[in-house]
């Protein structure tokens, strides 16, 4: 492999001094386009990961056991994969709990790097949250425990380690969390029937088949992969035999936005966002998540029909922006209608609470410019807490892109809500809750947030760019949620490390 960069390198060198720097980059810039419609032969049934099964201890949680292992797995023909993954070789399993629920983990790290398991989209204590502060080292356990105390959503967990976060995420460590509720909803909820989990990611192999962690020349977010898998499958096709059906999009790739529709534009229904039901469905025929957001849709297909699903060009970044992918046209699942469809769900007119913070009575107003690896024009330093929120109180966070590439800003242990989106009002895709909202090359978005418990003043938890590799190079801050009466302390520790 190194020697296929050092050729790669060199004729990289070659081909600019022929060209002139400007050529060459036209020539990436053309190259650069995929449109892999038509190209992918949909022959592997889609893997479901299995639903994690929990024992109950003494006190009635729920214990789930989550071993980080690395393994092989078979892609495709010829060799296997090195890989990461969860209770097995990539991935894992399918984290299920309901609201009001005490849930405890042993997370044993059977690896032989340091990492961590973070809870995105949760509400919990800081040190509980698995950021870069909760690092498992090899060979050792950690036991996590909480209640779940928030409306029905596809959260999902993933390693935070400082710096290697993209890395470790790409290696495969990734999996759904499904928080239920006690709504009473007849929309499809039958795992892997008809409320299907779809991690959706994307990875370049090497000629041997192992995965290919090398960013594309002059692309600004890291890894772009000319593969897309689901659940690890590449080229899936789905058995449909209902008529409507559920899909549990996540955008489980670090650099890569997917533009979701289907080959025949139909129209699906927007459900939830990131942090639960919307008040009502949104019908549409696109929807655009960027690295780490969710969306839930419910389609519905007619008997013996075979329709796929599809990632269309977004218009981002301007011509460059094709570097990053926002070009492609790829295939991603499809779908295969049985002959006979079971009937019985539907899409309700209305399902969860819409978000109604106040922001005219916010008690604190903040302003973060995300710009050359930076927030605020500072990189994440592991001792410092950029500033503490007041429990119970409603805040207003203006976030900038202040440069030309994509960003999004995700902020942890909260669901917030997207007030204006450069000075206009959200799109509909973010009305809804939300724990990461995408930020536009200039865009300018205002959010509020109220953090109603789980006060620390001295762990921190993270608000970063969600796209891994500005998170790893330092797009990325700590704040501290404060009890009342409290001040901004100190993350333990640090002075040991400084
Ligand atoms: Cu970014």
């Amino acid at each position: 492999m190194r020697r296929r960069k050092a050729i790669a390198l060199t004729l990289g060198i070659g081909g600019a001094l022929v060209l002139g720097p400007a050529g060459f980059y036209g020539y990436r810039l053309a190259a650069a386009k995929l449109d892999t419609v038509g190209e992918v032969a949909f022959d592997t049934p889609l893997a479901v990961p299995p639903l994690a099964e929990p024992t109950r201890d003494p006190s009635g949680a729920k214990v789930f056991d989550l071993e980080l292992r690395s393994g092989r797995t078979q892609f495709a023909d010829g060799a296997a994969t090195a890989t990461w993954g969860v209770n097995g070789a990539f991935l894992g399993p399918t984290v299920r709990a309901r609201r009001g629920e005490e849930v405890a983990f042993t997370v044993r790290n059977g690896l032989d790097e340091a990492t961590s398991i973070h809870w995105h989209g949760m509400r919990l204590p800081a040190v509980m949250d698995g950021g870069p502060h909760q690092e498992v080292a090899p060979g050792e356990t950690w036991t996590p425990q909480w209640t779940v105390d928030q409306p029905a959503a596809t959260l999902w967990y993933h390693p935070h380690p400082h710096g290697k976060t993209a890395a470790h995420v790409y290696r495969g460590l990734a999996g759904m969390f499904i928080v239920d509720d006690d709504a009473d909803l007849n929309l499809p909820r039958t795992y892997g029937v008809d409320d299907v989990p779809m991690i959706v990611q994307d990875r370049k192999f090497d000629g041997d088949n192992q995965f290919d962690d090398g960013a594309p020349l002059f692309g600004a977010l890291g890894v772009i992969g000319d593969r897309v898998m689901v659940n690890g499958t590449l080229g899936p096709y789905f058995d449909v035999t209902t008529r409507l059906v559920r899909l549990r999009l996540l955008n489980g790739s670090g650099a890569r936005t997917y533009h979701f529709g289907f080959g025949d534009d139909r129209p699906f229904s927007l459900v939830a966002t990131d942090g639960g039901l919307l008040p009502e469905p949104w019908e549409t025929d696109r929807i655009r998540l960027t690295p780490g957001e969710r969306a839930e849709i419910v389609v519905a297909f007619a008997p013996g029909e075979t329709v796929d699903l599809r990632s269309y060009p977004s218009d981002i970044g301007g011509p460059a922006g094709r570097l990053d992918g926002f070009a492609d046209r790829l295939d991603v699942c499809r779908f295969r209608a049985a002959e006979r469809l079971g009937e019985g769900t539907e899409v309700p007119a209305a399902m969860g609470a819409a978000p109604a913070l106040d922001a005219a009575e916010a008690a604190a107003e903040r302003s973060f410019t995300l710009g050359g690896d930076k927030i605020n024009g500072e990189a994440m330093a592991m001792e410092r807490i950029d500033f503490g929120v007041r429990v119970d109180t409603t805040e207003v966070w203006e976030v900038v892109n202040d440069n030309g590439f994509l960003h999004n800003f995700h902020v942890h242990n909260v669901q917030f809500q997207v007030l204006d989106v450069d000075g206009a009002e959200p799109p509909p895709a973010l009305r809804g809750w939300k724990d990461t909202v995408p930020l536009m090359p200039g865009e300018r978005n205002r959010l509020a947030l109220r953090f109603s418990e789980h006060t620390d003043p001295n762990v921190p938890y993270m608000y970063h760019c969600h796209v891994l590799k500005h998170e790893d190079e330092g797009m990325m801050g700590q704040f501290v949620v404060l009890g009342e009466g409290e001040e901004v302390g100190e993350v333990p520790g640090a002075h040991a490390h400084g």
